[in-house]
């Protein structure tokens, strides 16, 4: 007797029920010996699309120029804090992850939103920076704690003369740089940032807003697993803030 049972869970990325997975109905192996490679991966599972060469390099060098920015970062200072207070790979990479959010790495998603719906709507700069800081406040994508005008962001500008100089249509990027002009001009560190020209980039070769974030996190986790390892083979000792980092602003004893 067959037994009819409602499915639990419903996916239309891929199947593992044969002998390799398929993604979207690509077999691994295939796509492995005819010369496909991790971003082809990425944009049949993130998008079920099998994305063209081009498109497939731009993902190539977004991942690369974002694999890791140093130590200092909010990301790789949570990573390294747990892993040297003995926390296992996996715990230490999450607590790096979870610090990715709208300040830090985490705008993706958002400057891809707020960009394409500027370009969406055929906004000027002015009208879209009165929007933005009238419905929700700084820019995503805009302003860096480090870079600057006078510093500025080398892989930014790499990304940018990369996909500038393919045939190809970028309204988001060409928007976020105008949006820069602006911005920067009234503070030199209210720059295109990392997060923004990745995700104009990726608006402008048609992924959806809601996986961009996707690309930080992805690529960051290279980095933040590189801290881990490289905590671990130094055999770091357990991190303890000095009193003096630390502005104790709470009242002095007092008796009850
Ligand atoms: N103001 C990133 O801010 C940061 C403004 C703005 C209008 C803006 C800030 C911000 C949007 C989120 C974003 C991604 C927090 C950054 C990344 C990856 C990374 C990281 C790394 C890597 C820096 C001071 C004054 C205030 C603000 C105004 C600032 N941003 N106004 N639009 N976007 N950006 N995040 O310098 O009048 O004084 O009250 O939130 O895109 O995360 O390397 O570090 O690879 O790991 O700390 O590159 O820009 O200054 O926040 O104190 O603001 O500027 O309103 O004005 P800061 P804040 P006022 S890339």
């Amino acid at each position: 007797n067959e037994v009819m049972v409602t499915p639990l869970i419903r996916t239309t990325i891929s199947d593992d029920r044969g002998d390799e997975p398929c993604y979207d109905g690509y077999p691994a192996s295939e796509l492995i010996n005819k010369g496909y490679e991790i971003p082809h991966v990425v944009g049949l599972l993130w998008d079920k699309r099998l994305i063209s060469k081009q498109e497939a390099e731009i993902i190539k060098r977004i991942m690369m120029l974002s694999a890791d920015h140093g130590p200092c970062v909010s990301g790789a200072l949570g990573t390294i804090i747990a892993a040297c207070a003995g926390i296992g790979m996996s715990q230490s990479v999450a607590a790096g992850l979870i610090m990715i959010g709208p300040r830090f790495g985490g705008a993706v998603t958002d400057a891809g939103r707020f960009f394409k719906y500027a370009v969406d709507n055929k906004m000027t700069v002015d009208e879209f920076l009165t929007y933005m800081k009238k419905n929700h406040g700084p820019v995503p994508g805009i302003g860096h704690r480090v870079k600057s005008l006078r510093n500025p962001d080398k892989r930014v500008k790499e990304l940018v003369g990369y996909v500038k100089s393919l045939p190809i249509k970028t309204p988001c990027l060409d928007f976020a740089l105008q949006v820069e002009q602006v911005t920067a001009a009234k503070k030199d560190n209210l720059i295109l940032n990392v997060d923004g020209t990745m995700a104009a980039v990726l608006v402008d070769i048609g992924f959806p807003v809601d996986s961009l974030n996707g690309f930080f996190i992805l690529s960051r986790t290279i980095g933040l697993i590189g801290h881990w390892v490289d905590q671990k083979r130094q055999d770091s000792r357990l991190i303890r803030l000095f009193d003096y980092l630390v502005n104790y602003a709470a009242p002095k004893r007092r008796e009850v």
